[in-house]
């Protein structure tokens, strides 16, 4: 089931202009930056990318960039505070009519999963708590991607990394809720997989002013171990799955905007990715897909329980 959509209704009706060039030093087929070029597309060309350590930092090699935009790197804990100083200088430069307000910009902090979820999360909460008017978008590769590939709070159970080689023994951190239990106007997921969705969020949020949090899921090809030609097609089985669920939260209160009536099972999202081949072979590891297959089902049973009432 699909809600219905206001803004667009095919990918036809996305803005053309690109604001990030072809041709960057990131891994082929990379999720994240897929996601970042829509997102960027659809939020326009006056912002200003507030980038944590990380894969995106490969994009401005010195003196090249891809991004059409201004840019400012922070530390991995930092970009949250990055994107106060900068709202406002620009709030104070327009008030005192030293910048006109027609090049006012969007502030957007570009991080991933272990600086939104683990290093960063401290600055982030006092942002979100003193209501920043600022966008958030967190390309979730569930790793500490940019270092090869350690485990973060974001690396779903059963998953190896450099540091789990046994597979990891936790569940995700769920960063969706960490923030909406903060009170923002605007948390949800997205995917690379669904640009509509992803643009449908965007013009809903735009109207609101405070802290808004995109968080999307970002196929990782070295990481995941998958050839760059099928991330797609596992984006897509991520949702098909129920393992990545579209979502948004307005004011707390939280709707899905697709819901997997008839969810393939996670098997067919696992197997593919080198990260879970160890619970294929060489015995299959049927006591932990059973378990994230679990979680997957409870999570469906209660949110489509709580979404009749
Ligand atoms: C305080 C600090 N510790 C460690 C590093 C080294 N470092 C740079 S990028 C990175 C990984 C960042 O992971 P994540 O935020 O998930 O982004 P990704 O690399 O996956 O894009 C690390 C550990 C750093 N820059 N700063
Ligand atoms: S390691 Fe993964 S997240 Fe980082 S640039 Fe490569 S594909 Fe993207």
């Amino acid at each position: 089931m699909k809600v219905t959509r206001e803004h667009y209704r095919s990918v036809k009706d996305l803005p053309s202009a690109e604001f990030v060039a072809p041709g960057s030093p990131l891994c082929a087929g990379c999720g994240g930056l897929t996601t970042l070029r829509l997102f960027h597309k659809v939020l326009g060309g006056k912002v200003v990318v507030v980038n944590a350590a990380g894969c995106m930092t490969l994009m401005a090699t010195y003196p090249f960039t891809p991004l059409r935009s201004s840019w400012l790197y922070t530390t991995m804990a930092s970009p949250s505070a990055g994107a106060q100083g900068l709202r406002d200088a620009l709030d104070i430069l327009i008030e005192s009519g030293r910048l006109p307000a027609d090049e006012n910009l969007e502030v957007l902090v570009l991080a991933g999963d272990g600086s939104t979820i683990d290093m960063g999360l401290s600055s982030t909460s006092g942002a979100i708590h003193r209501g920043l008017n600022f966008w958030y978008l967190c390309y979730d590769n569930e790793a500490y991607g940019n270092t090869g590939f350690q485990a973060s709070p974001a690396s779903p159970l059963g998953s190896l990394t450099a540091t789990s080689p046994l597979g990891t023994p936790w569940s995700k951190k769920d960063i969706f809720e960490i923030w909406r239990s903060h009170r923002p106007p605007y948390v949800a997921t997205i995917s690379p997989h669904d640009a509509v969705d992803l643009a449908e969020k965007i013009e809903r949020a735009r109207p609101l002013c405070g802290p808004k949090l995109f968080v999307s899921l970002a196929t990782c090809p070295p990481g995941w171990g998958f050839e760059p030609a099928m991330g797609d097609e596992l984006a897509k089985l991520a949702i098909e799955t129920g393992i990545w669920p579209l979502k948004e939260a307005t004011d707390g209160s939280i709707r899905h905007t697709f819901i997997p009536e008839h969810r393939r099972p996670v098997e067919a999202y696992l197997e593919p990715q080198r990260r879970y081949r160890h619970l294929f072979h060489p015995d299959r590891r049927d006591d932990v897909i059973a378990a994230i297959q679990a979680a997957v089902d409870r999570y469906w049973d209660a949110a489509i329980a709580s979404e009749r009432c």
